[in-house]
């Protein structure tokens, strides 16, 4: 990427990509090829022992994923990232490159669904041992933190209540224990929050969502702050092999190119949408970070450039208006994801967060009637007049 590029666009439309690297071509090719040719013996010895950044195999690297690597880097401020073949590929590459026995993770929740389960059941198998904390509640994080503690790991916003989790206070918290603090910013994207900014150590992705937007691939990333944890998150990814294709990485960096774009309208119809629905006599409650009625709208805006695309609700009837409605509706589609140029819907207790118990679902506040909107690019006024029409059958 040519230095001069530094607005957030700019970047999303030329990160990774000098076209004559590439005989020309202004879109990254796909290098679909597993291995890679040496032209001696002694280069090929030279590249195994890193005496030459030449390309060896695919599992190692591959020009496709190295252009979106340098992309999604550049868009975070990170040094360097690592692709991985999912999201969870993403979150467990962090933890096989940065835990071992004895340690112990500090995690805040609501997260996505199977990121805590990952924390709360399969750690353990490792030796490690684990806290979780309340994602809104900073004197929670500290009491959990101990000297053992050597990574902390929030989701800001949280997934599904979009619970905000204040950044540079948790950095603080956990660098003074000497643990690193991973930031999983799916729900933001880095058109809207830079948790590097605010003192994060690693910042991983589900490209699956809006890096991608187009609900085509399945993919993760994860970027580094500093060179000695990208080379740790790099020989895990490769030891492990969680890595991605470049075919995924050719999809999510196309994707890339009209990230802003795409999430500047998605947030523009969910504000608009988020305010309505708030006024809606239906609906009970509306938890959306560009309200002031989010108890932390003014973490937000202190914190993220906007408040997403993400939607909270829980409907007057509860649980079985909550179904109601997302049977009725037409072309807002019911599915799980979010992050797309379409809208979708869910109900995260009986889908995305079915494997946390209902106890603990409702200690996070994923209350037994919450709908989850992932607001999308359609026009806003069919988006309102789909929800209206549903909510006119409650
Ligand atoms: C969903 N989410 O919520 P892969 N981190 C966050 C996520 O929301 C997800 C992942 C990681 C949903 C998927 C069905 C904050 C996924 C995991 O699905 O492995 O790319 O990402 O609807």
């Amino acid at each position: 990427m040519k230095q001069e590029h530094t607005g957030r666009h700019s970047r999303a439309i030329h990160g990774g990509l000098d076209p004559l690297e590439h005989r020309g071509a202004v879109s990254v090719p796909i290098y679909q090829s597993s291995t890679f040719a040496f032209p001696s013996a002694e280069e090929g010895a030279a590249r195994f022992l890193g005496q030459s950044d030449g390309l060896i195999y695919t599992r190692l690297g591959n020009p496709t994923i190295q252009a979106l690597e340098a992309c999604v880097a550049g868009l975070e401020g990170g040094c360097g990232a690592v692709g991985a073949a999912t999201g969870m590929a993403a979150v467990s590459t962090v933890f096989l490159a940065l835990l071992g026995s004895g340690d112990h993770v500090v995690a805040t929740r609501p997260l996505y669904g199977p990121t805590g389960v990952m924390i709360g059941t399969r750690l353990s198998r490792f030796g490690v041992s684990f806290t979780f904390a309340r994602a809104a509640e900073a004197a929670e994080i500290e009491r959990a933190v101990r000297p053992a503690t050597r990574l902390v790991y929030i989701e800001t916003p949280a997934n599904p209540t979009v619970d905000l989790v204040d950044i540079a206070a948790v950095a603080e918290v956990a660098h003074r224990v000497g643990a690193v603090l991973v930031v999983d910013n799916t729900f933001a994207g880095p058109h809207l929050q830079r948790p590097f900014e605010w003192g994060a150590d690693v910042v991983l992705h589900s490209a699956t969502k809006s890096l991608n937007g187009h609900a085509d691939v399945v993919a993760g990333i994860v970027v580094a702050r500093t060179a000695p944890v990208l080379q740790a998150l790099r020989e895990a990814a490769v030891a492990y092999g969680t890595t991605m294709d470049p075919h995924q990485a050719w999809l999510v960096l196309r994707g890339i190119r009209t990230l802003g774009m795409r999430v500047e309208r998605a947030q523009a119809n969910a504000q608009a949408l988020a305010g309505w629905l708030e006024r809606h006599p239906a609906v009970e409650w509306v938890r959306y970070p560009g309200l002031p009625s989010h108890p932390q709208y003014e973490l937000a805006r202190r914190q993220m450039d906007g408040p997403g695309s993400i939607i909270a609700f829980e409907l007057r009837g509860g649980v079985e208006a909550g179904r109601r409605l997302m049977n009725t509706l037409r072309f807002i589609t019911l599915a799980v994801s979010l992050g797309g140029v379409e809208t979708l819907i869910e109900h995260p207790a009986s889908m995305t967060h079915k494997g946390v118990s209902e106890a603990e679902q409702r200690e996070q506040g994923i209350t037994a009637g919450l709908v989850r909107l992932a607001v999308g690019c359609e026009d806003e006024a069919d988006l309102r007049a789909d929800l209206e029409q549903a909510l006119a059958t409650l």
